[in-house]
C-alpha cells in the first residue's frame, strides 16, 4: 500500500517511519526535516528504535492508497489543500479536536474516516522523532456504523506491526478522546506540568471537572458518554502518559499557536454552561493573543 502522510510532525513522522516497515510510505512535511529525511532516513528513537528511509517531500504525491492527515488541527484546510491534487483511495484524520473530517469531507473527494491514536511522540531534531509510548491506533466511520475502508485501514496498520482496529463507534471514541485532551491537554499546558502530574496533584480536580463538562456536552450532541467513563479515561491516558509533556504544553513551551480552538473550543463555547472549560479557554487563548499568535 502506498501510504501518503500529511503533517510530517511528531505523530506524523513516528507513524509513517512505523508504517514504512511494511508500506511504501511518503512523509509530506516541511524543511529541514524533509531534507533531513532524504539525506540520512528517518531516526526512530525512545521506546522504539530504528532507522528507515520513508519517501519525504514538501508536496503530496500524485496518488496514493491511504492518505493520513496529521497536521495541527488549525492546518486542516491546508492539508486539504495539499491533498487536492492527490488521487487518494482514503483519507483518515489522526488529529485531535472535533470538526477535522467535516473540514476535509467538505473539501475532497474520496471517503474521510476518523481516526485516534494513543501513540506518543516528540520531534527534537530534524530527521529524528522519538516514540515515548506504544499505544493503538482505532479508526472507523466519523457518523459510525461499519466501514470497509476502516477494515482495510486497520489491517495495513497491523501488518505493519501497529497494533489497530476499526470501529463502528467513532463518535462515542472522538468524544472520549476529546475529555482526555480537555482534561489533560488544557491543564497540563497551563500548570507547565507532566501528564503524571494530574493524578493527585492540585491540578486533577480541574482536568477531572473538565472531563465531566465534556461529556455533559457530548450527551447534550447525542453521543451517549457517561461522566465516569471520561473522568476514568482522564485517569487512565494521565497514568499510562505520566512522564510526557503533552502536546498543549509542548506547543506552549515552543511559544507556538495551540489547538485550543478545536480542543477545548467545542466545550467551552457550547451553549451547555461549562465553565472550567470556559476559564481554560480563556486563559489559553489570552496567552495566545498576548503573543500575536491568533
Ligand atoms: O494526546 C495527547 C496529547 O498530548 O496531545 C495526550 C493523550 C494527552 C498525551 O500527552
Amino acid at each position: 500500500m502506498h501510504v501518503a502522510v500529511v503533517g510530517a510532525g511528531s505523530l506524523g513522522s513516528l507513524l509513517g517511519g512505523l508504517l514504512a516497515r511494511e508500506h511504501r510510505v511518503t512523509l509530506v512535511g516541511r524543511d529541514p526535516h524533509v531534507s533531513a529525511i532524504r539525506e540520512h532516513g528517518l531516526r526512530v528513537t525512545g521506546v522504539v528504535n530504528l532507522t528507515i528511509s520513508p519517501d519525504a517531500d514538501t508536496t503530496a504525491p500524485a496518488r496514493c492508497d491511504l492518505a493520513l492527515v496529521t497536521t495541527k488541527a488549525f492546518d486542516t484546510a491546508g492539508a486539504a489543500a495539499t491533498l487536492a491534487d492527490t488521487d487518494a483511495g482514503c483519507v483518515v484524520s489522526l488529529q485531535n479536536g472535533l470538526g477535522n473530517e467535516t473540514v476535509l469531507r467538505d473539501r475532497l473527494d474520496c471517503p474521510v474516516l476518523a481516526g485516534t491514536c494513543t501513540y506518543g511522540a516528540r520531534r527534537s531534531d530534524p530527521g529524528v522523532v522519538a516514540c515515548t509510548g506504544e499505544g493503538t491506533v482505532t479508526v472507523g466511520d466519523p457518523d459510525g456504523g461499519p466501514s470497509e475502508w476502516a477494515d482495510r485501514v486497520a489491517d495495513a496498520f497491523t501488518a505493519a506491526d501497529i497494533d489497530a482496529t476499526a470501529s463502528d463507534e467513532m463518535p462515542l471514541l472522538v468524544w472520549q478522546k476529546l475529555a482526555v485532551n480537555v482534561g489533560i491537554n488544557a491543564t497540563t499546558a497551563l500548570a507547565r506540568t507532566e501528564n503524571g502530574a494530574l493524578l493527585d496533584g492540585p491540578a486533577s480536580s480541574v482536568a477531572a471537572a473538565a472531563a465531566r463538562e465534556t461529556a455533559t456536552v457530548a450527551r447534550s450532541e447525542g453521543v451517549d458518554l457517561a461522566d465516569e467513563t471520561a473522568t476514568d479515561a482522564v485517569e487512565r491516558v494521565a497514568r499510562n502518559t505520566r512522564a510526557n509533556r503533552s502536546s498543549m504544553l509542548q506547543d506552549i513551551d515552543a511559544r507556538r499557536r495551540t489547538e485550543v480552538d478545536a480542543i477545548v473550543g467545542p466545550v467551552a463555547d457550547h451553549a451547555e454552561p461549562t465553565p472550567v472549560a470556559a476559564t481554560l479557554a480563556g486563559l489559553l487563548r489570552a496567552w495566545e493573543a498576548e503573543r500575536g499568535l491568533r
